[in-house]
This record gives structure tokens, sequence and C-alpha cells, in this order.
């Protein structure tokens, strides 16, 4: 990274050229793009997800963590001397501010030279005031909680929907979960019913396809009993009136008159916060065509590139993360 950056400086300087005469060539030689094209995501790291080496792409299958195609893209350019193509571009125009947007400082980086977002993405984070009115969401949504609890109410987070494969019809990468961060004081506010349920799934909707489900849980593991660390229970909607249980997050269950109401959870373990799936669409490879990157939460968790290969989602590309 050290030489990279000193290379950088050089160039700005007009002394060297971070570039090889054979790449420059092959430049001018096809409109700003050169024959052989990369393209990165950076977020912390860089992470190769497109390689076009001679009209075929190198990237492909699992590709280990970063570090294993950073090897598999030894001689491509790296990263930080190419253009930075940031994600904000993305959304279609509306009033939000692009920092409002999930991904909106991050960017792709590459030597092609073509539109990388053509298909445009609306994006919509929903309150406990405004809900979707999907029922195709519902369905699937529902029924996934209701695999382990009747009693649990849906929840929308957010949505980026757009139209991927250009059939008229809406696509949507959709989050539903029922706990968010919280940590003011707060005394037990309990669900009124026992059996219930905390989640965040994600999932994506192509027209005519199964749902895809890139991410989730739904357990049922958290009770009334209070969090108690001679019985094993870490984490609990109530506590002991003298007892330790740190409140970091709260859920959304029903009263007795199945209205919602925020129940403060109490837990003694590490919290790490719940966080939704991001994704991208983007042509990484220069096709005319986006791709759909998707990022799941977490650490370790993997980039997945999907293209659509005659009208559904196939897998093609993953890289770990956190190496
Ligand atoms: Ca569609
Ligand atoms: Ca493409």
């Amino acid at each position: 990274m050290t030489s990279s950056k000193a290379q950088s400086a050089l160039s700005q300087a007009g002394s060297v050229s971070v570039v090889s005469s054979e790449e420059t060539s092959e430049m001018t030689a096809t409109n700003g793009t050169p024959e052989n094209h990369i393209t990165y995501f950076h977020d912390f790291y860089d992470y190769g997800i497109s390689y076009m080496k001679q009209g075929v792409q190198i990237l492909t299958g699992d590709g280990g963590d970063e570090c294993d195609v950073l090897k598999i893209v030894a001689i491509a350019p790296e990263a930080e001397n190419l253009t930075k193509f940031y994600i904000k571009e993305m959304y279609s125009s509306d009033s939000k501010l692009p920092s409002e947007y999930p991904l909106a400082d991050l960017y792709m980086c590459s030597n092609g030279n073509w539109d990388f977002f053509p298909t445009k993405v609306r994006y919509e984070k929903y309150t406990l005031e405004n809900q979707p009115n999907k029922p195709e969401w519902d369905q699937y949504f529902m029924s996934r909680i209701k695999e382990e609890s009747d009693v649990t109410p849906l929840i929308y987070v957010e949505a980026y929907i757009f139209d991927w494969n250009k059939d008229g019809i809406e696509d949507a990468f959709v989050t539903a979960g029922n706990t968010f961060p919280s940590n003011e004081d707060a005394k037990p506010n309990p669900p009124y019913y026992d059996h219930t349920a905390v989640y965040t799934i994600t999932a994506f909707f192509l027209s005519g396809e199964e749902p895809l489900e890139t991410s989730g849980y739904v357990t049922t593991y958290l009770t009334k009993e209070p969090v108690n660390e001679k019985n094993e229970i870490y984490r609990s909607y109530n506590k002991l009136e003298n007892d330790f249980g740190d409140h970091m997050e709260s859920a959304i269950q029903y009263d007795s008159k199945g209205g919602l109401i925020i129940c403060p959870i109490f837990t003694f373990e590490d919290y790490d916060g719940t966080s939704e799936d991001d994704m991208i669409l983007c042509d990484i490879d220069g096709d005319g065509n986006s791709e759909l990157i998707v990022i799941i939460s977490g650490i370790y968790n993997p980039i997945i590139v999907y293209k659509l290969v005659n009208g559904k989602q196939v897998e093609v590309f993953r890289v770990g993360t956190g190496a």
C-alpha cells in the first residue's frame, strides 16, 4: 500500500505514470476501458469482484477471502489508482440527503469506463407509523415468523425497490425485524404473550421467482423469566429489582389488546447490535446489465455477486470478509 501511495504521489508530481505503457495503449484503443478491466468494491478493504481478462470473467465461484482474491488478480491495477464510482449514484433522485442512503459513502473503483449504475433504486426506510402495504412480502415474512411464534408482529425496517429484470414489475430487497438498539433507562415492559419471537430477516423478491432469503433468524429463546446468571438466563424481558442486566436493545411486541408496544431487553451478554444485509445494483463487468451484490451483515460474512441468467438470479461469485 505504501509503495502505491508513493507511486500515486509521484504520478501527481508528473514524474512517473502509475499505469504501464501496455495498459495505456489498451485504454486508448477501447475508448477509456482497457481490454482487461477490474472492478473493486471499497468499504474498509478493497474487494475484487470482477476481473475481465480478454473477455473472460476470472472471478467466479468461491473466491475465498479478500487476500485470496488479491492473489488471483495480482497483476491487475491496484484499487487505489482507479476511478471511483460512488454508490450514492445508484439511487433515484428524491429529497433524501446522500448520507441517508445505505452505503452512500462507499464506492466501486475500476479502470472501466461505462455506466456503472444503469438500474436505479428507490430506497424506503420504514417506521412503526409508516409500514408498507405489500401482501406478497407479508406472506413470506409471516410464514417465516410463524414457524416459531403465532403471536409476534411483522415489522418492516427498509426496502430497496427497482426493476432488475425489466419486466415492469417491481423487484425488492426487503428487511423485516422487530428489535432495535436502545439504551435509555428503562423499566421492564414485557410482551403480553409468553411465546414471542425476535427476528431479523432479509429477503429478495425478484418478480416471477420464489423469494430468496439472503440471511435471517427467528428465535424464541427470549422470555419473561428474569435475567439471572445462576440460572443461566442471560437475556430477558425482565430483570430482578436489584440485579444486573444491561439494556441495549428493545423489541416490538403485542400488548393484551393487540397493540404494538416497545419491550426493553435486559442482558448479561455482549451486544453487537442487529443490522440488515445491504445490496448494490451495479454493472461491475461492463456488459450493460447490473449485477446484484449482496453484503451480508456481520463480520466474516461474504459479499455475494448475482447475475440475471434467463430471468433468474444466479450466484456467480463470493468473497469472504473480515480475514
Ligand atoms: Ca421486475
Ligand atoms: Ca454487468
